[in-house]
């Protein structure tokens, strides 16, 4: 536990404290959530596989944006990160047709107002990537919404900034991930101002819980994929037959154990690295 630091805020599976005016501690806990329900049963180590793949992230994507990591805790679990003013905007980009985004179009034949060719099958990769703006709601789920909505809330010079800035890191991404046979369907970048004014990403950065993980095998479009991580978890929920409402149901060993695994196989895929590497010294992911 951080020592002489206020907490500030909760999420779901994270914890965020105030170090001084000018830094944050993020802290990953092992706990899962699964149709948006936190589980009573931990995934081990579940917390430091996100908060290292972060951090990978964070140190690859620095020359296209700056970000407000500011030091990787020994723990493996939690970031110093830097204080920024947050801007009031989800900002996804879409590779692939899932989620909200199918939906969308199922619906309307657009996403976030932007029209789509028709025909597109569920999961369908997407002609070029989408930036798909989302408001952050306080209760319940983030709405999509269009251009007019979105710069309404930032300003459309900074909506382009953050639109170009969130397209070339999910390039990045994705076609790192590519490589390493994990599809990036979509993911959820935030975004806040330094005291100067620059744009920095924040939060947490292409993790399984920030994103949508597929496996590249097997990947069949025309319907929903597996998950990457959670798909033991969803599955075993779906034969018990829960009505996904909480308290969500605890999780036997093995589907904790396979679960575990599968954290740990995308760590490993992503970054090259040995997880026990990673718990033994952390910032061997920032080299
Ligand atoms: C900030 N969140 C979301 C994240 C939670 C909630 N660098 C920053 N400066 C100021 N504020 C934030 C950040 C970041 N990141 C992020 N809310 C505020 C959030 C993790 C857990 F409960």
């Amino acid at each position: 536990m951080p020592e002489a630091a206020a907490h500030v805020l909760s999420g779901k599976v994270r914890e965020v404290y105030a170090l001084d005016e000018e830094r944050l501690l993020l802290v990953a806990s092992d706990r899962i959530s699964t149709f948006d329900v936190v589980h009573p049963t931990e995934i081990p180590d579940k917390g430091r596989v996100l908060t290292g793949l972060s951090a990978f992230w964070f140190a690859r994507t620095r020359e296209i944006l700056p970000n407000h990591l500011l030091a990787l805790r020994p723990d493996g679990r939690s970031m110093e990160c830097r204080r920024l003013e947050m801007l009031p905007l989800e900002c996804i980009v879409r590779g692939y047709l899932a989620g909200s985004g199918w939906k969308d179009y199922l619906r309307t034949g657009s996403v976030c107002g932007i029209e789509l060719p028709p025909g597109l099958r569920e999961s369908e990769r997407l002609p070029e990537p989408l930036f798909t703006p989302a408001t952050k709601a306080q209760e319940g789920h983030d709405e999509n919404i269009d251009w007019e909505r979105a710069t309404a809330l930032v300003g459309a010079e900074r909506y382009a900034q953050v639109e170009r800035a969130s397209l070339a890191l999910y390039r990045f991404a994705a076609a790192y991930a590519a490589e390493r046979g994990i599809i990036i369907a979509d993911t959820k970048f935030e975004f806040g101002l330094d005291r100067t004014g620059r744009v920095v990403l924040a939060d947490e950065a292409l993790t399984p819980d920030s994103s949508r993980f597929w496996p590249a095998e097997g990947y069949a479009p025309g319907g929903p994929q597996p998950s990457f991580d959670k798909q033991y978890v969803r599955d075993y929920c779906e034969a018990l037959g829960w009505d996904k409402a909480p308290p969500g149901p605890e999780l036997p060993e093995d589907v904790v154990a396979g679960t575990r695994a599968r954290y740990v196989e995308a760590f490993e895929r992503l970054t090259g690295i040995l997880f026990e590497d990673y718990l033994a010294h952390p910032k061997v992911v920032l080299r």
